[in-house]
C-alpha cells in the first residue's frame, strides 16, 4: 500500500480533442500521453482530463452551466455526461492496454456542487484506489448543483479540490500553449511567457489573463488559474506545461527540466 505523496495531473480537452470540430478525438496526442504517463511510471498519480470538443459544445448548447431552467435541457444534461463519458472512455482505453492500471471515477456520482462549487465529495472510492496504487482518473463533467438543480464542474476546479483534499506534493497542468503568457499567445506574437510565479505575482496579473478562443463554457486561462489558487495557497506547487509537445509532461511528472510556468506560493 501506497505512502508516497500523490500529483494531480491535469490534461486539457483542447490537447486530448480537436476544438475546432464537434467530438474531434485526437487520437495521436492521447496514444502518445498514454506512452508518456507509462513511462513516467508514478506510484501516486491522480489524472483528470478537460471536455475539449466533447463536453462543451453540448453544454454550451443547452446552457448547462447555468442550471436547470426547462425540461428541454435535461436532454443536454444527459447529452453532456454522455460524451464525456465517451471521451473518457478512449482515454481509459489508451491507458489501460499499456498496462496502466487507471480507474475511472465518475465525478457527477461521487460530487455535487452548490451554486457551481464543489460542496460534497464522497472520497472513500478514491482514497482506496490511491492506497492501492491504482491511478484514479476524473474529467470535467455535468454535475448536480443544491441550488441550481445542475451545472458544469470543470476539470480545473476538480485538480486543485483533489490536489488539497489528498494534500498533493505538486499539480502538473498540460494545455496547448507552452506556459502561462500576459496574453493570448495564439493572437498577440508578442505575448511574453512567464518561467515562474509567485501567488503574489499571479493575483496581479490574473485580471489581465485572456479567455479562451475555441467554445469552452467554464471560461479558458483566467478561469483555470482562479480555480488553481487556493491549492498555491495551501503551498502545492503547479507546472503549467505544453502537453502538444513530445515528452514536455513526462518530464514534467518525473520532475526533470523542461519549458513551463512554475507558480509556486513565495
Ligand atoms: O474542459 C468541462 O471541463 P473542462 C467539461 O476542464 C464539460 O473545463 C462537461 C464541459
Amino acid at each position: 500500500m501506497s505512502q508516497a505523496k500523490t500529483t494531480v495531473l491535469k490534461i486539457g480537452g483542447s490537447v486530448i480533442t480537436d476544438k475546432n470540430k464537434e467530438l474531434g478525438v485526437n487520437m495521436e496526442a492521447i496514444s502518445r500521453l498514454a506512452d508518456e504517463i507509462l513511462e513516467a511510471n508514478q506510484r501516486n498519480l491522480i489524472i483528470v482530463h478537460g471536455g475539449g470538443s466533447f463536453g462543451h459544445p453540448v453544454a454550451q448548447e443547452y446552457a448547462i452551466k447555468d442550471g436547470f431552467k426547462d425540461k428541454s435541457q435535461l436532454l443536454g444534461f444527459a447529452e453532456t455526461h454522455h460524451v464525456m463519458t465517451v471521451l473518457n472512455g478512449i482515454f481509459m482505453d489508451a491507458l489501460i492496454w499499456r498496462g496502466i492500471p487507471a480507474v475511472s471515477i465518475m465525478p457527477s456520482s461521487c460530487m455535487t456542487t452548490r451554486n457551481g462549487r464543489i460542496n460534497y465529495f464522497g472520497d472513500t472510492p478514491i482514497k482506496q484506489l490511491l492506497k492501492m496504487e491504482f491511478i484514479p482518473v476524473l474529467y470535467g463533467d455535468a454535475v448536480f448543483d443544491t441550488e441550481l438543480g445542475f451545472t458544469i464542474l470543470s476539470g480545473d476546479q476538480l485538480v486543485a479540490f483533489l490536489a488539497t483534499q489528498f494534500s498533493a506534493k505538486n499539480i502538473v497542468i498540460g494545455v496547448d500553449v507552452d506556459g502561462l503568457y500576459d496574453t493570448d499567445p495564439k493572437t498577440d506574437a508578442k505575448a511574453k511567457m512567464f518561467d515562474r510565479l509567485t501567488l503574489n505575482e499571479l493575483n496581479k496579473i490574473c485580471g489581465q489573463l485572456g479567455g479562451s478562443n475555441a467554445c469552452d463554457v467554464t471560461g479558458g486561462m483566467r478561469n483555470k488559474i482562479a480555480e488553481i489558487i487556493p491549492a498555491v495557497e495551501k503551498g502545492i506547487p503547479v507546472f503549467i506545461v505544453n502537453a502538444t509537445k513530445p515528452k514536455y509532461v513526462y518530464k514534467a511528472l518525473k520532475g526533470e527540466n523542461v519549458k513551463g510556468t512554475l507558480i509556486e506560493k513565495e
